[in-house]
Protein backbone atom coordinates (compact mmCIF):
# COMPACT_ATOMS: atom_id res chain seq x y z
CA UNK A 1 0.00 0.00 0.00
CA UNK A 2 0.93 3.42 -1.16
CA UNK A 3 -0.29 6.64 -0.46
CA UNK A 4 0.50 10.08 -0.81
CA UNK A 5 -1.00 13.57 0.73
CA UNK A 6 -4.25 14.73 -0.27
CA UNK A 7 -3.67 18.20 -1.59
CA UNK A 8 -7.08 19.99 -0.18
CA UNK A 9 -7.77 23.57 0.39
CA UNK A 10 -10.57 24.18 2.60
CA UNK A 11 -12.33 27.71 1.61
CA UNK A 12 -14.13 30.68 3.64
CA UNK A 13 -17.74 29.42 4.39
CA UNK A 14 -19.08 32.72 2.34
CA UNK A 15 -17.02 31.49 -0.88
CA UNK A 16 -18.16 27.92 -0.27
CA UNK A 17 -22.02 29.21 -0.37
CA UNK A 18 -21.22 31.37 -3.43
CA UNK A 19 -19.70 28.67 -5.03
CA UNK A 20 -21.96 26.29 -4.33
CA UNK A 21 -25.19 28.35 -5.76
CA UNK A 22 -23.21 30.08 -8.76
CA UNK A 23 -22.57 26.30 -9.65
CA UNK A 24 -25.77 25.16 -9.69
CA UNK A 25 -26.76 28.40 -11.70
CA UNK A 26 -24.77 27.53 -14.49
CA UNK A 27 -25.73 23.68 -14.25
CA UNK A 28 -29.46 24.88 -14.17
CA UNK A 29 -28.82 26.33 -17.82
CA UNK A 30 -28.11 22.77 -18.82
CA UNK A 31 -30.81 21.73 -21.71
CA UNK A 32 -30.78 18.67 -23.91
CA UNK A 33 -30.76 20.10 -27.50
CA UNK A 34 -32.02 18.44 -30.44
CA UNK A 35 -31.48 20.77 -33.25
CA UNK A 36 -27.29 21.37 -33.91
CA UNK A 37 -25.50 23.72 -35.86
CA UNK A 38 -23.00 22.16 -37.89
CA UNK A 39 -20.41 25.03 -36.35
CA UNK A 40 -16.99 23.29 -35.89
CA UNK A 41 -15.97 22.80 -32.44
CA UNK A 42 -11.57 22.40 -32.08
CA UNK A 43 -10.80 18.97 -30.96
CA UNK A 44 -8.84 20.00 -28.39
CA UNK A 45 -11.80 21.36 -26.28
CA UNK A 46 -13.64 17.49 -26.48
CA UNK A 47 -9.77 16.19 -25.44
CA UNK A 48 -10.07 18.39 -22.01
CA UNK A 49 -13.48 18.14 -21.02
CA UNK A 50 -12.82 14.01 -21.88
CA UNK A 51 -9.74 14.62 -19.25
CA UNK A 52 -12.28 15.50 -16.85
CA UNK A 53 -14.36 12.90 -17.86
CA UNK A 54 -11.55 10.36 -16.85
CA UNK A 55 -11.34 12.01 -13.43
CA UNK A 56 -14.75 10.39 -12.31
CA UNK A 57 -15.32 8.24 -8.92
CA UNK A 58 -15.14 4.68 -10.06
CA UNK A 59 -14.77 0.77 -8.46
CA UNK A 60 -11.76 0.37 -7.43
CA UNK A 61 -9.74 2.71 -9.91
CA UNK A 62 -10.14 0.16 -13.17
CA UNK A 63 -11.50 3.12 -14.55
CA UNK A 64 -14.08 0.58 -16.46
CA UNK A 65 -15.14 2.94 -19.41
CA UNK A 66 -13.73 3.86 -23.08
CA UNK A 67 -14.88 6.91 -24.85
CA UNK A 68 -15.15 6.65 -28.55
CA UNK A 69 -15.11 10.07 -30.19
CA UNK A 70 -16.13 10.69 -33.94
CA UNK A 71 -15.80 13.20 -36.36
CA UNK A 72 -15.20 11.77 -39.43
CA UNK A 73 -18.42 12.38 -41.72
CA UNK A 74 -18.71 8.72 -42.98
CA UNK A 75 -18.51 7.57 -40.06
CA UNK A 76 -21.30 9.96 -38.25
CA UNK A 77 -23.37 8.85 -41.58
CA UNK A 78 -22.98 5.45 -40.65
CA UNK A 79 -24.04 5.55 -37.02
CA UNK A 80 -26.78 8.12 -38.29
CA UNK A 81 -28.04 4.85 -40.71
CA UNK A 82 -27.59 2.11 -37.87
CA UNK A 83 -29.21 4.42 -35.26
CA UNK A 84 -32.31 5.35 -37.56
CA UNK A 85 -33.01 1.68 -38.35
CA UNK A 86 -33.00 0.82 -34.68
CA UNK A 87 -35.50 3.72 -34.29
CA UNK A 88 -37.65 3.32 -36.99
CA UNK A 89 -38.73 -0.04 -35.67
CA UNK A 90 -38.59 1.15 -31.75
CA UNK A 91 -41.15 4.05 -33.06
CA UNK A 92 -43.19 1.75 -35.11
CA UNK A 93 -43.63 -0.79 -32.01
CA UNK A 94 -41.23 -1.81 -30.40
CA UNK A 95 -41.79 0.42 -27.66
CA UNK A 96 -44.76 0.32 -25.24
CA UNK A 97 -47.67 2.49 -26.13
CA UNK A 98 -46.76 3.86 -22.26
CA UNK A 99 -43.50 4.93 -23.46
CA UNK A 100 -44.41 6.27 -26.66
CA UNK A 101 -46.94 8.38 -25.03
CA UNK A 102 -44.76 9.74 -22.25
CA UNK A 103 -42.32 11.02 -25.22
CA UNK A 104 -44.71 12.44 -27.32
CA UNK A 105 -44.06 16.24 -25.50
CA UNK A 106 -40.47 15.26 -26.36
CA UNK A 107 -41.31 15.85 -29.97
CA UNK A 108 -38.68 12.88 -31.00
CA UNK A 109 -39.27 10.99 -33.71
CA UNK A 110 -37.07 8.39 -35.77
CA UNK A 111 -35.05 10.84 -37.64
CA UNK A 112 -31.88 11.68 -36.40
CA UNK A 113 -30.45 14.35 -38.33
CA UNK A 114 -28.37 15.70 -35.49
CA UNK A 115 -26.02 12.31 -35.91
CA UNK A 116 -24.71 14.08 -39.23
CA UNK A 117 -25.19 17.59 -38.25
CA UNK A 118 -23.09 18.01 -35.13
CA UNK A 119 -19.32 17.94 -35.02
CA UNK A 120 -18.56 15.66 -32.32
CA UNK A 121 -20.64 12.30 -31.49
CA UNK A 122 -19.15 10.94 -28.31
CA UNK A 123 -19.74 7.12 -28.26
CA UNK A 124 -19.37 5.90 -24.57
CA UNK A 125 -18.66 1.67 -23.83
CA UNK A 126 -18.94 0.57 -19.59
CA UNK A 127 -15.99 -1.73 -19.55
CA UNK A 128 -17.48 -4.95 -18.26
CA UNK A 129 -13.86 -6.99 -18.50
CA UNK A 130 -10.16 -5.85 -18.63
CA UNK A 131 -7.10 -7.66 -19.34
CA UNK A 132 -4.85 -7.47 -16.16
CA UNK A 133 -0.50 -7.16 -16.14
CA UNK A 134 -0.61 -11.00 -15.91
CA UNK A 135 -2.62 -11.26 -19.39
CA UNK A 136 -5.75 -12.70 -18.23
CA UNK A 137 -9.14 -11.37 -18.57
CA UNK A 138 -10.58 -9.86 -14.99
CA UNK A 139 -13.95 -8.48 -14.29
CA UNK A 140 -14.21 -4.62 -13.28
CA UNK A 141 -16.47 -3.60 -10.13
CA UNK A 142 -20.02 -0.93 -10.35
CA UNK A 143 -18.89 -0.78 -14.56
CA UNK A 144 -22.24 1.23 -15.07
CA UNK A 145 -22.24 3.05 -11.89
CA UNK A 146 -18.76 4.06 -12.72
CA UNK A 147 -19.49 5.07 -16.65
CA UNK A 148 -22.75 6.69 -15.32
CA UNK A 149 -20.95 9.26 -13.66
CA UNK A 150 -18.20 9.79 -15.89
CA UNK A 151 -20.55 10.72 -18.19
CA UNK A 152 -22.53 12.74 -15.94
CA UNK A 153 -18.52 14.63 -15.14
CA UNK A 154 -18.64 14.82 -18.94
CA UNK A 155 -21.56 16.63 -19.67
CA UNK A 156 -21.15 19.11 -16.93
CA UNK A 157 -18.01 20.05 -18.59
CA UNK A 158 -19.00 19.87 -21.93
CA UNK A 159 -21.72 22.58 -20.55
CA UNK A 160 -18.91 24.72 -18.65
CA UNK A 161 -17.24 24.66 -21.92
CA UNK A 162 -20.21 26.55 -23.79
CA UNK A 163 -21.58 23.16 -25.57
CA UNK A 164 -24.59 21.96 -26.03
CA UNK A 165 -25.62 17.71 -25.82
CA UNK A 166 -27.80 15.33 -26.40
CA UNK A 167 -28.03 11.99 -24.17
CA UNK A 168 -29.12 9.84 -27.32
CA UNK A 169 -29.94 6.15 -26.56
CA UNK A 170 -30.66 4.23 -29.18
CA UNK A 171 -32.04 1.37 -28.22
CA UNK A 172 -30.31 -1.58 -28.88
CA UNK A 173 -27.06 0.14 -29.87
CA UNK A 174 -24.82 -2.88 -30.59
CA UNK A 175 -24.02 -1.39 -33.70
CA UNK A 176 -21.97 1.27 -31.80
CA UNK A 177 -19.40 -1.37 -30.78
CA UNK A 178 -19.20 -2.46 -34.61
CA UNK A 179 -18.66 0.50 -35.91
CA UNK A 180 -15.95 1.90 -33.79
CA UNK A 181 -14.61 -1.35 -33.32
CA UNK A 182 -14.83 -2.21 -29.73
CA UNK A 183 -14.74 -5.69 -28.42
CA UNK A 184 -17.82 -7.41 -26.64
CA UNK A 185 -17.18 -7.20 -23.02
CA UNK A 186 -17.30 -3.10 -24.00
CA UNK A 187 -21.15 -2.23 -23.17
CA UNK A 188 -22.43 0.29 -25.71
CA UNK A 189 -23.58 3.17 -22.73
CA UNK A 190 -24.38 6.41 -24.51
CA UNK A 191 -24.25 8.07 -27.49
CA UNK A 192 -23.52 11.72 -26.76
CA UNK A 193 -24.09 14.24 -29.61
CA UNK A 194 -22.00 17.89 -28.71
CA UNK A 195 -21.91 20.34 -30.91
CA UNK A 196 -23.57 24.36 -30.92
CA UNK A 197 -27.57 24.14 -30.95
CA UNK A 198 -28.83 25.65 -34.15
CA UNK A 199 -29.53 29.64 -33.87
CA UNK A 200 -33.17 29.08 -33.79
CA UNK A 201 -33.14 26.00 -31.26
CA UNK A 202 -35.91 24.72 -29.21
CA UNK A 203 -36.61 22.99 -26.45
CA UNK A 204 -39.84 21.06 -25.18
CA UNK A 205 -41.19 23.37 -22.68
CA UNK A 206 -41.05 20.65 -20.19
CA UNK A 207 -37.65 20.60 -19.94
CA UNK A 208 -38.07 23.60 -18.01
CA UNK A 209 -40.22 22.00 -15.42
CA UNK A 210 -37.74 20.65 -12.36
CA UNK A 211 -38.73 19.55 -9.02
CA UNK A 212 -37.97 21.17 -6.63
CA UNK A 213 -35.47 20.64 -3.42
CA UNK A 214 -38.03 19.29 -1.24
CA UNK A 215 -39.75 16.71 -4.04
CA UNK A 216 -36.48 15.17 -4.28
CA UNK A 217 -35.06 15.49 -1.08
CA UNK A 218 -35.32 13.97 2.76
CA UNK A 219 -33.43 14.81 5.17
CA UNK A 220 -32.22 12.91 8.22
N1 LIG B 1 -34.13 6.44 -28.02
C1 LIG B 1 -35.29 7.07 -28.61
C2 LIG B 1 -36.42 7.26 -27.64
C3 LIG B 1 -36.20 8.12 -26.48
C4 LIG B 1 -36.23 7.56 -25.21
C5 LIG B 1 -36.13 8.34 -24.10
I1 LIG B 1 -36.32 7.49 -22.28
C6 LIG B 1 -35.96 9.73 -24.22
O1 LIG B 1 -35.83 10.52 -23.08
C7 LIG B 1 -35.92 10.30 -25.48
C8 LIG B 1 -36.03 9.49 -26.61
C9 LIG B 1 -34.90 8.40 -29.29
O2 LIG B 1 -33.78 8.85 -29.13
O3 LIG B 1 -35.72 8.98 -29.98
Amino acid sequence: MSFTPLSFAALPESEMRGRAHAFYEAISRRHTVRDFSSRAVPREIIADCLRSAGTAPNGANLQPWHFAVIGDPAVKRRLREAAEAEEREFYRGRAPEEWLAALAPLGTGPEKPFLETAPWLIAIFAQHQFTGSDGARHQTYYPKESTGIACGFLIAALHHAGLATLTHTPSPMNFLNEICGRPAHEKPFLLLVVGYPADNAQIPALAKEKKSLEQITSWH
